[in-house]
């Protein structure tokens, strides 16, 4: 079956050929590397794979093909040349298997499987597939060539590709890291993790590889994860012929088709395969303070009496690799940092959380005890010829711990045991793990690099993308291990799919700029329906300094984004060794490099105070809609889209997002923008969050911009709870002793709040609280009802209730049979556990 072709395309016929009985033949005609073509083929047999429900398929071609099912809606087929190769998945959630049984048939040209909810039918002639919805028959996929397989004589094997047909107006969603507008079609993209500093909108490799996207048409959304660790390629019509490719450069094709047909049962049924992160300590989902870097501890203290002093709430100060001794991972500076224990103490007595970062390059030194033992272990990564990988990176000369081996991660988690349980670090920041190599214009390892990858052996093209993500697992492990009470809290940068279960992620090195700040968002939302609810930008911007209205803008956005962290690349630019000779030149980027919120003079501290502390007052929605998130798979934060991916505008209005079940955001990204146009989905009232104003849905509105302005709006029908006590740190927020809820009418409605102690796995044990309010407004009669489940005793004594949206004058209320009066502004206090409230 193997079709032969050339590639390059062939040269011009002649120079080296000769006549044999009048016809010209090419004796020594050569060129770079040839290759050849291999499909499955007409279709010769489908037999069922030991007793389990996979079909294993064999055509007249090499290629082989197994077919099984995950769930009804989750199909997976796995294209090889010949036998598999790839035994072991990391993407994988624990637990998920292709075990469920569907039913199978034949006819004249087909093969069909058919499941509750999917139809896949495989063509005998060729091997094309086709996927329909099992209940309208209506076409979700399909293939107008085959799969195809390309091996080259010198490389062997070099492309998994699938083929497959795009509708008119199909658009494409996800794929994680990337940049550029929402919609993915019209473009090409690669993963292959890569330390992009100074990214732009059309960098295309970035940190992470997530290679699963969304197909939305007509007839529904489906999702194909693609668990493919080599490098990755998207092409969604970029040649606008309605062809869409997907290939990987090795390995086995292993790619899941998820079907809907809701986006959102998309999102959770990727989250179903590749697993949630765990319930983040609820100071995670506080303010961070970050910056390259803050030392010696002296500065740190300072940060943190400003914070205090100047009225900011802040959970986390972050120290950057300065605080370590020579870049040696696991060490300190003891210049800058004398006692560190005593200042993480003294920081928790003023409610921060410490968290420091940790590198995998590690420094070649014979004195150095993490390499001394590393070499005993074995556990650092070794070129082809056995000799150890060696590289520069922040020390000249480091070696890699090989994190795709077992023991290597046992021996990683056990070197955080000082920091983490002696010294009282909260928490982890695990950088340049895509792994970030420097001098050389390939940026990382080279592709003869062996890993272990649990046993099985391979070279590090293979595994390049899963490095990052093996690394943040290796952390992980290693704090539930070291502190089983506690949960962890680790923020990476390089990962691959499935890789949310053991880090939160920043977006890397982004840029001061009105462009960046659209990206934050973009990007946020992106990695967001991508499985990776836990997602930040560097606020403000890591390279260059922001104007204070675009720090503004930006923290605004930040209050939604389940990471809220500033950091900036402070004086390390080579401005700053420039200007080293001259000291007034220096003291002046010293200063203006600092990009703490309050750097920026009024009536910006005002501005970003507000908004910091907005971000405070959303916490038991925003927690809640993280667990929600853990509960059923649905992202915390989704496009618009999501919520009406039938209409046409919330497509249009893809920049607009929702945050949990009932909260809208329109954020603003532009400079000096004055007004703004927002379009609220069909369907539903929709409420000014500030205001209380009623919007009906299914129109454009133009909003009036300050720049205290950030567009929220709520939809009618729900309950929003939040503290508005004012506070310093989370820990404020959980001794808080009244809830406020807000309630925004509709006909009936619902609202919940999920509470703890915000640590800990008590909530495994009940030691939680869920508050459920639901509400039935008619004929202008009001009845509130609350159910509490759990055992933890929350600090909130009240409830204020405000009610949003009524039209007439309330009767005289009651609450569990007694009256109560309404206050001067129409609000009431209601005791926290109660359970009916009518008007
Ligand atoms: O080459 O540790 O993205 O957040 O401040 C730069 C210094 C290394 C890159 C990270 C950035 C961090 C910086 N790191």
């Amino acid at each position: 079956m193997a079709r032969r072709k050339k590639l390059p395309p062939p040269p011009p016929y002649a120079p080296d050929s000769h006549t044999v009985n009048d016809e010209i033949v090419a004796t020594t005609t050569r060129y770079d590397d040839v290759y050849y073509l291999h499909e499955l083929g007409r279709v010769k047999t489908v037999k069922k794979a030991k007793g389990q429900s996979e079909h294993l398929i064999h055509g007249e071609g090499e290629v082989q093909l197994r077919i099984s099912w995950v769930s009804d809606h989750i199909v997976k087929l796995k294209f090889s040349l010949g036998e598999p190769t790839v035994l072991h998945s990391y993407g994988l959630a624990e637990g998920v298997a292709a075990s469920t049984k569907v039913d199978v048939s034949e006819d004249k040209r087909s093969w069909h499987w058919q499941s509750k909810a999917i139809k896949l039918s495989l063509a005998k002639k060729d091997g094309r597939i086709t996927i329909r919805d099992a209940v309208n028959n209506k076409r979700i996929f399909s293939q107008s060539d085959p799969f195809q397989v390309r091996t080259t004589l010198l490389k062997g094997l070099d492309q998994l590709r699938m083929p497959f047909d795009a509708q008119d107006q199909e658009s494409f969603y996800g794929l994680g890291d990337k940049t550029g507008d929402t919609d993915l079609r019209g473009r090409t993209y690669q993963n292959w993790c890569t330390d992009s500093f100074a990214y732009g909108n059309h960098s295309d490799e970035l940190y992470r590889a997530i290679p699963f996207f969304y197909g939305l048409r007509k007839e529904g959304a489906y999702g194909i994860f693609l668990d493919n660790t080599h490098r990755t390629h998207f092409d969604f019509d970029s040649q606008k012929d309605g062809q869409i490719n997907v290939w990987a450069d090795g390995g086995d094709f292993d790619a899941y088709f998820i079907y809907g047909p809701q986006l959102d049962q998309v999102a959770s049924r990727y989250i179903q395969l590749t697993g949630t992160p765990e319930l983040p300590p609820l100071w995670a989902l506080g303010y961070h303070q970050c910056r390259w870097s803050y030392y010696p501890e002296s500065r740190v203290r300072e940060l943190a009496q400003d914070f205090r002093e100047k009225n900011f709430p802040c959970d986390a100060i972050y120290l950057d690799i300065d605080y370590m001794d020579g870049y040696r991972c696991f060490t300190w500076n003891e210049a800058y940092f004398p006692d560190p224990k005593r200042l993480v103490s003294d920081l928790r007595k003023s409610k921060f959380e410490t968290v420091v970062m940790i590198d995998p390059g590690l420094r070649v030194d014979e004195d150095y005890e993490v390499y001394k033992s590393g070499i005993k272990q074995d556990v650092f990564c070794r070129r082809k010829d056995g000799r150890h990988m060696v590289g520069p990176v922040w020390p000249p000369a480091c070696v890699w711990p090989d994190y795709t081996k077992p023991n290597a991660r046992a021996w990683w988690g056990q070197l955080y045991k000082k920091l983490y349980k002696q010294q009282g670090i909260s928490g982890f920041w695990n950088d340049m793990n895509e792994p970030a190599v420097f001098k050389v214009n390939s940026m990382t390892f080279p592709g003869d690099v062996r890993h272990d990858f649990e046993g099985h052996g391979a070279d590090h093209n293979a595994m390049h993308n899963v490095y990052g993500m093996q690394m943040t697992r290796a952390t992980y492990e290693g704090l539930k291990q070291l502190k089983p009470k506690k949960r962890p809290f680790l923020l990476c940068r390089a990962t691959y799919s499935g890789g949310q279960r053991y880090a939160a992620l920043w977006t890397g090195d982004n840029i001061a700029s009105w462009e960046h700040l659209v990206l934050a968002n973009r990007q946020c939302l992106r990695l967001s329906i991508s499985g990776f609810s836990f997602v930040g930008t560097d606020i403000g911007g890591f390279v260059d300094d922001p104007t204070g209205e675009l720090m503004v803008r930006w923290l605004q956005l930040g209050v939604f984004h389940p990471l809220m962290r500033v950091h900036s690349m402070g004086n390390n630019t080579d401005g700053a060794a420039e200007a080293e000779a001259d000291a007034v030149k220096q003291a002046e980027m010293m200063h203006r490099q600092n990009q703490e919120p309050w750097v920026y003079g009024e009536p910006y501290t005002s501005q970003t105070r507000a908004a910091i502390e907005l971000r405070y007052r959303l916490l038991p929605y925003l927690y809640t809609a993280f667990r929600n998130h853990l509960l059923t798979g649905i992202p915390v934060l989704r496009n618009l889209f999501f919520a009406d991916q039938k209409d046409p505008l919330c497509r249009k209005f893809d920049d607009q997002f929702l945050v949990g079940d009932h909260m809208l955001v329109c954020p603003v990204l532009k400079q000096g923008q004055k007004s703004m146009q927002v379009y609220l989905p069909k369907g539903k009232v929709w409420y000014d969050y500030w205001t209380g104003k009623k919007y009906a849905g299914g129109h454009k509105y133009r909003l009036k911009l300050s720049p205290n302005s950030i567009p929220i709006f709520m939809c009618g029908g729900s309950v929003l709870p939040q503290v508005d006590t004012p506070c310093q740190a989370t820990v404020d927020t959980l001794a808080a002793k009244q809830l406020s809820l807000r309630l925004y009418l509709g006909e009936a409605g619902s609202g919940q709040l999920y509470w703890d102690k915000g640590e800990g796995y008590g909530y495994e044990q009940e030691e939680y609280l869920v508050a459920d309010y639901s509400f039935t407004y008619e004929k202008s009669r009001l009845t509130i009802q609350q159910t509490q489940k759990g055992k933890y005793q929350a600090s909130f004594k009240t409830i204020l209730l405000t009610i949003q949206g009524a039209e007439d004058q309330f009767e005289p209320a009651t609450v569990d049979g007694k009256s109560i009066e309404a206050q001067e502004d129409g609000t009431y206090v209601l005791p926290f556990g109660f359970k009916e409230f009518r008007c």
